[in-house]
């Protein structure tokens, strides 16, 4: 038989690998997305890797020439496998699919497609142009899951937002008047922290940040600085600056989503302890969240990731704005730990609406998470 078949279980599981890869710098190259190469040859005694390379803190240098330089004269006739279609543009640097034609790469493999304007199939193009083979879409779904915040920026033109529920057996978020309940246990709440890291900027409601004096940062041991941007939706100004959020602006940004004048009450005090304000348009006593959510893209975030409360959960879910839906659901009933008013979730596991498609389910200790998108 001549040729190869389509998409080997090699080339399946190089890519799962790249894929792993990429999920270092996730959330910390900026604008751009995290993506991964990894440089593949065989000197007859089967594959070997003879170079990596994830797209650089910031954004910068892009996954290919860093693996290309690991490998150096011996990237000639490897097999490249690239997460992400290789740039044809001219930014800061020269387009990676050029690099991999300079350096005489026989194959590539490559993932999801590139929509950016500048790329979008072009460099797949260029690849071919120079005879090289070029396989796309080699498990192309699970690239474009961990890529989701850039790819919904690029053909959405909004944030990619993920709604996390943290809730009790019978279906309660907290109670009404009390601060915090915790709910979920050591080990959830350390993978909600893994979770905060990744995203671009965490949202909460005034409602919660006032209930709860939460501080919204992740404090795994090692990860401390990998704490995202906290933005509160403020309309109203009833953010404290006494507040756990308001007193670690200076360390971890802190933004203000508020229609409020620049001299409204309180705004001066809060903006003397570090936050920012993000101008934001009041609709029907709540503040416009597609516009927001527009706004915050525009900016060169991807990923938001909603934590709170019931009443801002319920504005995302109502406007369908929710792209990945994680509930943690705790053991016991609320009502059998503490007594009160509960608050009462959106929605539970039991009632998630048709549109989302169960994606996982795993446990954190006691907890159960189940993920749907
Ligand atoms: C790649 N490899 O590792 C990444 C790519 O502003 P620039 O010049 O850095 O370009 C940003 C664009 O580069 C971004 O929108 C996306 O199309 C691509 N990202 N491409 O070849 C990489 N991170
Ligand atoms: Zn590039």
């Amino acid at each position: 038989m001549t040729g190869r078949p389509p998409s080997s279980d090699l080339d399946r599981r190089y890519m799962a690998a790249a894929i792993r890869l990429a999920r270092l710098n996730e959330g910390r190259t900026g604008a751009n997305p995290s993506v991964a190469t990894l440089l593949v040859r065989d000197f007859g005694q089967g594959p070997v890797i003879i170079g990596s390379g994830v797209t650089a803190l910031g954004g910068r240098p892009h996954a290919e020439p860093q693996a290309l330089a690991e490998a150096g004269e011996r990237a000639r006739g490897a097999t490249a496998y690239v997460t992400l279609e290789p740039c044809a543009h001219h930014g800061r640097t020269a387009p990676c699919a050029d690099a991999l034609v300079s350096a005489g790469v026989a194959r590539v493999v490559g993932a999801a497609g590139d929509p950016d304007p500048r790329v979008c199939g072009r460099g797949y193009e260029i690849l071919r142009r120079a005879g090289i083979e070029v396989e796309e879409g080699v498990l192309a779904d699970n690239a474009a899951r961990d890529l989701a915040g850039y790819l919904t920026r690029r053909t959405k033109n909004r944030l990619h937002v993920t709604l996390k529920l943290a809730l009790s057996a019978d279906g309660l978020m907290g109670l009404r008047g009390t601060g915090q309940v915790a709910l979920t246990g050591e080990i959830a709440n350390r993978q909600v922290h893994l979770m905060r890291a990744a995203s671009d900027i965490i949202l909460i409601g005034s409602g919660t940040a006032l209930a709860d004096d939460p501080a919204l940062t992740c404090r795994l041991p090692g990860l401390e600085d990998r704490s995202p941007i906290r933005l509160v939706l403020d309309d109203a100004l009833r953010l404290d600056p006494a507040s756990q959020l308001a007193a670690s602006a200076r360390r971890t940004p802190l933004w203000i989503a508020s229609s409020a004048p620049p001299d409204a009450d309180k705004r001066p005090s809060l903006a003397a302890l570090g936050a920012e304000f993000i101008a934001a348009e009041p609709l029907e006593g709540k503040l416009a969240l597609p516009e927001l959510l527009e706004d915050l893209a525009a900016r060169g975030l991807s990923t938001l990731f909603v934590e709170g409360g019931a009443a801002v959960a319920r504005s995302f879910l109502d406007e369908d704005l929710v792209d990945r839906l994680v509930l943690m659901t705790a053991p016991q009933k609320l009502a059998d730990i503490a007594a009160g008013e509960g608050i009462v979730a959106p929605l539970t596991r039991e009632s998630v609406p048709a549109r989302f498609k169960p994606l996982r389910t795993a446990w954190y200790g006691p907890d159960r998470m189940d993920s749907f998108e």
